[in-house]
């Protein structure tokens, strides 16, 4: 595509390219930690840019409020039917747009406003989906929170237990955004069961590595729904699902009608699309891509430990996941390390660790594997990663120098790996016609 042209806006929009093409030549350098990106298949990405992109769907498929939508409905039905393989389940909505408005999704079909709803801390590790000031608070329901066992760094069972029964709430949340180890689930599944309350999952972070076979399978051990975000560790677009292990027809009702018309007019239909891309992808690849996501995780988690760093739950092996969290007020505190990371060219986010006494002061740093496996990388870079660390934070290396030695690492690792198409490049910025558009 040649340059916009002459004027003011023009140059608005060749500048905005610039710095799209600027970002993408950052993030080629850099070492990307945060645990909850991943980067997009090639095939997916195709279709995000479609003709799709500019369409409408109100509805399900063969039942649409548009015309014009024979061809949507097809991938949508595709769609449905990968998810429900993938996952092993009976039900499947896929038109929540993000994982926020999927939890929005399901408060709106299991609630009433003034309920109680069971849901993990913020500090343990909850999503802010959980928080007052979040989906809940949208909601109107309220908070009941399951006491945090630091030994297993998970809920607490016996403690859970006696809220549970205290209380009744009759739906309970689980899952975290900084998920280390799997949820107890089977363990308070006779207590759900005992008080009539229904099991929801927030699967986000771990949605690829339960299609993958390699973590907990919540809708198999007690929980009837799951809603997620697609784009953490399943390397989808960023869109939402809601999934179901029920045959009750009024529940899938409740479901289908929380996610259109509760909370999304059209859902995205390129998104949605690129999603079918990128299940049929994880049924491809997706145990393989989970089982080195964990094994990259674990291997920087020791790494980090061996170098002197505070890696939580070194007794329980740091991690089941691709989350480790590190504990760095030694190194100055999760915002200063975090900040100190970003301009060495390792992306990371502070986070608020369990026992955190100020939510304005996160004590660490939240790492993840899920984009650096996704380019190649193995336990003996996740060691070198660790090394870096080590040089910045503990021996007061110069950050450029850092950046420059993270860069040449990360040059052998720039394209796309466990999906149709690997070995395209992963970060390069190109036009629709696939120029470089300097
Ligand atoms: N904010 C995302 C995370 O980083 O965990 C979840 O929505």
């Amino acid at each position: 595509m040649p340059a916009p042209g002459p004027g003011e806006m023009a140059a608005t929009v060749a500048h905005l390219r610039a710095v799209t093409k600027r970002h993408s030549a950052r993030f080629e350098r850099a070492i990307p930690l945060i645990a909850s990106e991943n980067l997009l298949s090639p095939y997916a990405k195709e279709l995000m840019i479609s003709d799709l992109h500019s369409r409408y769907a109100e509805g399900l498929p063969g039942d649409r409020y548009y015309e014009g939508n024979e061809d949507v409905d097809e991938i949508e039905r595709t769609c449905l039917a990968l998810a429900k393989r993938l996952f092993r389940c009976s039900f499947a909505d896929v038109r929540p747009t993000s994982g926020t408005v999927a939890n929005l999704a399901v408060l709106k079909a299991l609630t009433e406003t003034g309920d109680l709803v069971g849901t993990s801390r913020l500090a343990d590790g909850a999503h802010i989906s959980s928080a007052g000031f979040g989906a809940f608070g949208l909601r109107g329901v309220k908070p009941v929170y399951y006491p945090w066992d630091p030994e297993r760094m998970t809920i607490d069972v016996a403690k859970t237990r006696e809220v549970l029964r205290a209380v009744r709430p009759k739906t309970c949340l689980f899952g975290l955004s900084l998920f280390l180890f799997p949820m107890p689930i089977e363990e308070l599944r006779p207590t759900l069961e005992e008080i009539g309350a229904r099991g929801w999952y927030d699967a986000a972070h771990v949605l690829g590595l339960i299609a993958g076979g390699q973590f907990q399978d919540p809708l198999h051990e007690g929980c009837t729904v799951l809603s997620a975000s697609t784009h953490k560790t399943l390397p989808g677009p960023q869109h939402g699902i809601l999934l179901g292990q029920t045959e009750d027809p009024e529940l899938r009702k409740k479901l289908e009608s929380g996610a259109f018309p509760g909370v999304t007019s059209n859902h995205h239909l390129h998104a949605m699309a690129a999603l079918a891309v990128s299940l049929a992808e994880h049924l491809e690849f997706g145990r393989e891509y989970a089982r080195r996501t964990i094994e990259n995780a674990q291997a920087l988690a020791q790494a980090l430990h061996e170098r002197g760093f505070d890696v939580l739950a070194p007794n329980l092996g740091f991690t089941k996941s691709h989350t480790l969290a590190v504990r760095v007020e030694k190194e100055g505190g999760g915002a200063e390390v975090a900040g100190r990371l970003a301009a060495s060219g390792i992306i990371a986010n502070k986070n608020l660790l369990p026992g955190d006494r100020s939510p304005k002061h996160p004590g660490g740093v939240r790492l993840g594997t899920p984009e650096v496996t996704r380019v190649g990388m193995g336990p003996k870079e996740m060691v070198r990663i660790a090394e870096l660390f080590d040089d910045l934070l503990h021996k007061g290396k110069d950050p450029s120098a850092v950046a420059d030695a993270g860069a040449e690492l990360k040059k052998r690792f720039t394209t796309l790996q466990f999906c149709f198409g690997a070995g395209e490049a992963a970060y390069r910025y190109y036009d629709l016609v696939g120029r470089d558009p300097s």
